[in-house]
């Protein structure tokens, strides 16, 4: 089970996997961070294709073909802007986590990489968002799945040494 998660230090526009994660805004149409890394490193057939979806709502998740990218698809979620805590954002991220698995999964789809959504622009605290994202993907892939990999992508080494200190402290792998 756990052994299906790695984390990786890198950029997520240059991992290979079936698909990987966009921390997107509820426009769908672009922005700074991951999602405008993501967007240059697509190509504008991507911006095009967005432009079709109708925006996305906080915790939900949308899927659009990869592009230029080496992942064939991109998953499109929009994690809380991170307000104190205590406006459900836990509960949005863990829904941002479990939506994005469960859309991959319906689409048959074996491995996926994942930013640490919300934890730049957006504001959520690193750990806390770490473990939701853990703790949220792990119960995911107790159920059958055809996900076989979880990529965790951190983009700095910081962030790197950090989440893996939390994944000691939970003993999670
Ligand atoms: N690869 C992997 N992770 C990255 C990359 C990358 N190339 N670039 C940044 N990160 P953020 P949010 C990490 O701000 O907090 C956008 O404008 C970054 O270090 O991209 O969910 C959207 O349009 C951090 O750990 O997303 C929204 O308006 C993580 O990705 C808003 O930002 C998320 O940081 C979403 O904010």
């Amino acid at each position: 089970m756990t052994e299906k998660i790695t984390l990786i230090h890198g950029d997520i526009t240059n991992i290979t996997a079936d698909c990987i994660v966009n921390a997107a805004n509820s426009s769908l149409l672009g922005g700074g961070g991951v999602d405008g890394a993501i967007h240059r490193a697509a190509g504008p057939d991507l911006l095009h294709e967005c432009r079709h979806l109708g925006g996305c709502k906080t915790g939900e998740a949308k899927i659009t073909q990869g592009y230029r990218l080496p992942a064939q698809y991109v998953i499109h979620t929009v994690g809380p802007v991170y307000r104190g805590g205590q406006q459900g954002e836990p509960a949005l991220l863990a829904k941002c986590y479990h939506n994005t698995l469960k859309l991959a999964a319906e689409r048959n789809l074996r491995t996926i990489a994942f930013p640490c959504i919300s934890t730049g622009i957006y504001g959520y605290p690193f750990e806390h968002a770490c473990e939701i994202a853990l703790e949220t993907i792990t119960t995911f892939l107790r159920q059958t799945t055809p996900i076989e990999q979880v990529l965790l992508i951190c983009h700095t080494q910081k962030d790197y040494e950090h989440y893996t200190q939390i994944i000691q402290k939970y003993n999670i792998n």
